[in-house]
């Protein structure tokens, strides 16, 4: 079955992020990506010097082009939003297209490691907010789901090099929320007695958790929240279980950082993810294939 996704993100000319990000994954795991630019970038806001050029005010024509044309959506998938406007042209894309049985998977793109990222005040934490109890999949690293939540991050922090069930003890509370949606916390760093630390996505979902945890590989590179997301809208487009396709993004990430490190990449140039491609075509598609064989 055709698969349609609308991605509602930047596209940045270096950084191996967002719109770029979202288009590949979406297209090798066999959905149309329908992207719909938030702004355009030089590059990633990472790199000094980088110049943007904001598309808020061009979302509306997409959304009233697309919705005249009567286009449906499988998936939305929302990520960078330069400014508030570009926040509440998203929120409105949404209510026009997320109709039920269509799945929004919100990316609340806001910073990282402890910081936020140039460019965002107040009230983008805030018109994320909104945009965050929409959604039906919700991916914030740490550091976003402490913004979000109102969390004092370094309380967060030494949770993890206490206790680590006191540490997801705690987001349990703060995601309460989000209880609306399927919710995924990336890059939770946590204490391990042999290798000395692993990074778990934890997903809370219906009042339960299930800890997605992987060997920490070092390192924070560009788009990788990006990625992360795009593979598991796809996974879950797919109609494959919520744990298995965080798993499958978090391999995917995984084998991008392991071989980003071999090239010694730059963190701002993002992971060398491109040669992994292929390995995130499902079974099913490979059936979908025999079908027209
Ligand atoms: O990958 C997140 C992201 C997306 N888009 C832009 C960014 C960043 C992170 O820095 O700068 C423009």
């Amino acid at each position: 079955m055709h698969l349609r996704a609308a991605v509602i993100n930047d596209l940045s000319g270096l950084g191996r992020c967002s719109l770029s990000a979202d288009i590949a994954v979406l297209a090798a795991m066999g959905i149309e990506a329908c992207p719909l630019p938030t702004a355009v970038l030089t590059a990633q806001t990472g790199y000094e010097g980088y110049r943007s050029v904001s598309f808020a005010s061009h979302m509306e024509a997409y959304r009233c082009h697309w919705h005249a044309l009567g286009i449906k959506f499988a998936g939305i998938l929302s990520g960078y939003l330069v400014s508030p406007e570009a926040a509440r042209q998203t929120a409105e894309f949404v209510d026009t297209f997320h109709h039920p049985g269509v799945t929004y998977l919100c990316d609340p793109v806001l910073g990282d490691q402890g910081r936020v990222y140039d460019g965002f005040t107040d009230a983008s934490i805030k018109s994320m907010r909104g945009l965050a109890e929409k959604a039906d999949i919700l991916t914030p690293n740490l550091t976003e789901f402490c913004l979000l939540t109102g969390t004092e991050m370094d309380a967060m922090m030494k949770e993890e090099a206490t206790d680590k069930d006191a540490l997801f003890a705690a987001l349990i509370q703060k995601a309460a929320a989000f209880s609306q949606a399927d919710l995924v916390i990336t890059g939770i760093p946590i204490k391990n007695k042999k290798s000395g630390r692993d990074i778990c996505n934890l997903i809370i979902s219906k009042g339960r958790i299930y800890p997605v945890t992987f060997p920490h590989l070092g390192g924070s590179y560009s788009g990788t929240g990006d990625l992360f997301a795009a593979v598991l809208l796809a996974a879950r487009l797919h109609k494959e279980g919520l744990v298995p396709s965080v798993n499958k993004a978090g391999q995917f990430i995984a084998k991008g950082i392991t071989a980003a490190q071999k090239e010694h990449t730059p963190s701002n140039a993002g992971i060398d993810y491109e040669p992994f491609l292929p390995l995130l075509r499902s079974s099913k598609e490979d059936d979908h294939d025999s079908a027209y064989a």
